[in-house]
């Protein structure tokens, strides 16, 4: 529950919980979009978008930058948490304040009214891309949640359960949609299938995600 800003009254937001933990925050995201778009602009000035390899040798289909003390990567020494950018040997930005405000704010509504994320990944997808059945697992604290936030062109997110062989359920997420991962849902395994073609009025064609985290 928020408070209205006028008014001082609890507004009754739509949240539904997808998972074990798991708070879908519809729409939450949509009146700072700009703000963020404009933020993901700036952090990608500093810290362009690349298509990582993985440990195995793949190219990821999704472009990725990240932003924070602590950025995701993966190359061939494997998958790790690490203070610079590897394409620049600098710090990454900072957590831009539009986005810690609604990542902050997010966890918040979920039940986690401390988190202070020290790290968000930003994955931009194109017609066609996609990510297959994951677990987050780099982090050292899984009782600390993950805030996501989808802005642009719409995806189906694929969310499993605690072992791969569970079959996944297929969630919409759409412009504006933030979702708290937290408790069990942790550490389920998700992925989002193909991104389809279209073109959106903010973002023309194609899905950012921002995941906030606490890596340590
Ligand atoms: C459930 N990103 O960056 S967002 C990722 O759409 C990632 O870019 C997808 O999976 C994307 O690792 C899915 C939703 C999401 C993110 C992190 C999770 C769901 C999660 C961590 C644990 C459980
Ligand atoms: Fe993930």
């Amino acid at each position: 529950m928020t408070m209205d800003l006028f008014q001082n009254q609890p507004v009754a937001r739509f949240t539904e919980e997808v998972g074990e933990g798991a708070r879908v925050l519809r729409g939450l995201a949509c009146d700072s979009d700009q703000a963020l778009l404009n933020a993901i602009t700036r952090v990608a000035r500093q810290a362009p978008f690349r298509h990582m390899q993985t440990p195995s040798g793949h190219t990821m289909s999704a472009a990725m930058t990240c932003c924070g003390q602590l950025g995701w990567v993966t190359d061939a020494r494997g998958y790790r948490y690490q203070q610079e950018d590897p394409l620049s040997g600098e710090l990454w930005p900072a957590i831009p304040e539009p986005m810690l405000g609604l990542a902050q704010e997010a966890a918040a509504e979920a039940g986690y009214p401390d988190f202070r994320p020290d790290a968000c990944l930003i994955n931009r997808y194109q017609p066609g891309a996609k990510m297959g059945l994951h677990q987050d697992k780099d982090e050292q604290d899984f009782g600390q949640p993950i805030v996501s936030v989808s802005l642009g062109l719409p995806q189906v997110f694929q969310f499993g359960g605690a072992r791969r062989n569970e079959r996944p359920v297929n969630i919409p997420l759409g412009h504006g949609d933030v979702v708290v991962w937290g408790g069990p849902s942790r550490l389920f395994y998700h992925g989002v299938l193909r991104l389809k073609e279209g073109e959106h009025p903010l973002t023309g064609r194609c899905r950012y995600n921002l995941t906030f985290r606490r890596a340590r």
